[in-house]
């Protein structure tokens, strides 16, 4: 609380896009593997700032104040962006939804790679307040609640977004256990045949046809595979609620939410329907401090800016409120502005097209 308030009575700076400046970074991690990061930040603040952290499967080169959104700009938060283990620019292995070091008896997993990323950031980034939100969409949302599991103490808010959470059950890859071949199938070759995104090249526009002549799964491993695919490999063996499959989870540590979160949803996501609602469900068993939230809207997969689903429209309030609810949480929680922005429940109610709060 004190923090807080000695936050709020410091002087504000507006920033401008000319203010800052991206670094390309390696950052160390506890086995020696290095992870490359870009870091952009004000060159000369008055004042010391918070970080908005992202990790990612899909690839960071470029970033750059540019592709920084105005909000962040203008109050000066530190942007960073890091390729995850065996992606891109990264070193060391990738293991796609690699299960927590509990589970897989590994001594790194993507919550100690997320630790010790805000440890060195706390620690070396000049002009830091010692205060990290995590964020990101889809996988970047797995490994944002990944992050919150194990939590390193500078980090204030993670929001998830679009997270998986069990991909047999109604995430990506399944839905109620009924498999998706054409997503299971192109999503395992775009990740794991290269370190960089590689998509599938069908020799027909009519991909229905394509799958149609495929014919029988064990097809997939006989004319493309190889058996080189891990991910495939895993959907063939386990095509049951097996441990392959609740390894991949963080259900069972959502036991009570060890800092703030917001979880944020789309009623229509194609892709991860079910995570963030079941994120929800489980942190809202044991909540004591009120840190579990979630925001929920009438879109589809990261579209949460979006006012209308093809001709459907649900007017403008249905694409500002991720906005005005993502930004006063940040300014809350790591910059000390404001009173507690967040209700539990924030709900858009389609068919009157109104957002409701609700405590619970
Ligand atoms: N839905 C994608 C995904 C998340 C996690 C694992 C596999 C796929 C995504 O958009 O990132």
């Amino acid at each position: 609380m004190f923090l807080l308030s000695l936050f709020a009575s410091l002087p504000r700076q507006d920033f401008t896009a000319a203010d800052y400046k991206a670094t390309d970074l390696m950052i160390p991690m506890r086995d020696g593997v290095k992870l490359h990061t870009i870091v952009v930040a004000p060159t000369r603040p008055q004042e010391k700032l918070p970080f908005f952290f992202n990790r990612t499967p899909y690839g960071i080169a470029g970033f750059s104040a540019k592709n920084m959104g105005a909000f962040y700009i203008k109050e000066g938060f530190i942007l960073v962006e890091q390729d995850i283990r065996g992606r891109y620019q990264s070193q060391g292995k990738f293991v796609m939804m690699r299960p927590t070091k509990g589970k897989s008896h590994q001594k790194v997993d993507e919550a100690t790679d997320a630790y010790d990323t805000i440890d060195w950031l706390v620690k070396h980034v000049p002009n830091n307040n010692g205060r990290v939100a995590m964020y990101g969409t889809s996988y970047d949302g797995w490994l944002t609640l990944e992050a919150a599991t194990a939590p390193h103490p500078a980090l204030k808010l993670a929001a998830p977004m679009a997270s998986p959470m069990d991909m047999f059950l109604n995430d990506d890859f399944h839905r109620n256990g009924a498999f998706r071949l054409s997503y299971g199938f192109e999503y395992c070759y775009m990740m794991e045949t290269s370190k960089e995104q590689n998509l599938y090249k069908f020799d027909t526009p009519d991909t229905y046809e394509w799958y149609l002549r495929l014919g029988a799964l064990p097809h997939v491993n006989e004319k493309y595979f190889h058996g080189k695919v891990p991910t495939w490999n895993g959907f063939t063996r386990h095509p049951n609620h097996d441990t392959y499959w609740t390894n991949q989870s963080v259900a069972d540590l959502l036991t009570t939410p060890r800092l703030p979160i917001l979880s944020i949803g789309g009623f229509w996501d194609q892709e991860d329907p079910w995570g963030p609602q079941e994120t929800y469900r489980l942190l809202s068993r044991n909540d004591p401090h009120g840190w579990n939230h979630i925001l929920i809207g009438p879109w589809n997969h990261g579209g949460w800016s979006g006012s209308s689903l093809g001709e459907i429209q649900f007017g403008k309030e249905a694409g500002t409120k991720y906005g005005i609810v993502l930004h006063s949480a940040l300014l809350y929680y790591l910059k000390g502005r404001g009173t507690q922005p967040l209700p539990a429940a924030t709900v858009f109610i389609s068919g009157s097209d109104r957002w409701q709060e609700y405590s619970s």
